[in-house]
């Protein structure tokens, strides 16, 4: 099988001929490494990582399926750059990302027969199909979340503070291998529950409380995201009501996905159900996002996505019901999708 630098190539078109990675998450996606200053890739010939000093010897000895140069500096970095691609006349550059200052300094220092334009999508296009390695990856992540998941359950305790359940989740997955949090940790308790980012505070949690928690453990890179609500004591027969709807539609979005359906159409599934039961206009977000290096990636799900499903897409499947009065509600996995069918990479404790 191709390399990723290699499938990246092959995916040229002839609107450029050299491609540059500038996002330190994407350098990592294609040579294994971070702290590199960008990656170049030439139609023909070997890709060059450059790396400041500071990272050199680590990038280098890490670094697969490229050539490692030494940059002093940016404008090292950039006199080299415009000396590879006036060498190998290359003239159509497309980029990843890149910050408004460099994108400034860059055209600065290119003559003006090179194009310099945003390309991204080659590079999502790659990343949001998940190969082998990564998908083991994503199921670690996704056991370590599980477990911790089982800690916040074990301390809905009443006189606990929300950032103490927090505490031990965090060091629950990371004593099992967790490289660390995918993201904020959200214990979210009473009136916060019922903001949909409701943070973690000092909060001290009290019988009959709604909590959510939204975690997610990190391995090898890569990310895992799952959401569970719970209630401190025994829940009242609305607060099952509004959970069971939450995991109702979280259940019909779950059942739509699989390779080839629409995105919007699998968002437009939970919806309705959140809907049906007259709580439609509090699921106040998309559905689902992918995730894998990064916790936010493509595809998208939401009314306004233009994304279908694939094989080998890792998305969330998050609905919500917020009562600002009452309390949040959501239910949200990790989903791999296959061919004919999904599946939870976090699984389990879906009881109030
Ligand atoms: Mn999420």
């Amino acid at each position: 099988m191709k390399n990723r630098i290699e499938r990246l190539r092959s995916s040229f078109t002839d609107e450029f001929d050299c491609y540059l990675v500038r996002s330190p998450v994407n350098m990592l996606y294609f040579t294994g490494v971070s702290g590199g200053t960008m990656l170049i890739v030439p139609f023909d010939g070997e890709a060059t990582l450059y790396v400041y000093g500071v990272n050199y010897e680590q990038v280098k000895a890490d670094a697969k399926h490229c050539t490692v140069k030494r940059a002093k500096h940016w404008n090292d970095f950039t006199t080299k750059l415009q000396e590879q691609l006036s060498e190998q006349n290359l003239k159509h550059v497309a980029f990843d990302s890149m910050d408004f200052e460099e994108n400034r300094k860059l055209r600065t220092v290119f003559t003006s027969s090179i194009n310099l334009e945003p390309k991204s999508e080659y590079v999502w296009s790659l990343r949001r199909i998940k190969d082998d390695g990564e998908l083991k990856r994503m199921r670690t992540a996704a056991e370590l979340t599980v477990k911790g998941m089982e800690i916040a359950q074990e301390k809905m305790i009443a006189g606990l503070r929300e950032f103490e359940v927090a505490a031990e989740i965090e060091y629950g997955m990371r004593i099992r291998g967790s490289q660390g949090v995918a993201f904020e940790t959200i214990v979210a308790s009473g009136p916060h529950s019922a903001f949909p980012h409701g943070g973690c505070g000092d909060r001290k949690m009290k019988a009959g409380d709604v909590v959510v928690v939204d975690i997610g453990a990190t391995y090898q890179q890569y990310r895992s995201d799952m959401t569970r609500t719970f209630v401190v004591g025994t829940p009242s027969e609305k607060q099952k009501k509004l959970y069971a709807v939450v995991k109702n539609a979280q259940q019909s979005a779950f059942l739509g996905m699989k390779d080839g359906e629409k995105a919007k159409a699998i968002d437009t599934r939970a919806r309705e159900v959140i809907k049906n039961a007259g709580y439609g206009k509090h699921f106040v977000h998309g559905l689902g996002h992918g995730i894998g290096l990064e916790v936010h990636e493509q595809p998208m799900l939401n009314s306004r996505s233009k994304d279908t499903l694939r094989t080998g897409n890792v998305v969330t499947d998050e609905p919500g019901v917020y009562l600002v009065d009452f309390g949040g509600f959501r239910a949200e996995d990790t989903v791999l999708i296959s061919q004919n069918k999904a599946e939870r990479l976090t699984n389990g404790l879906y009881d109030l």
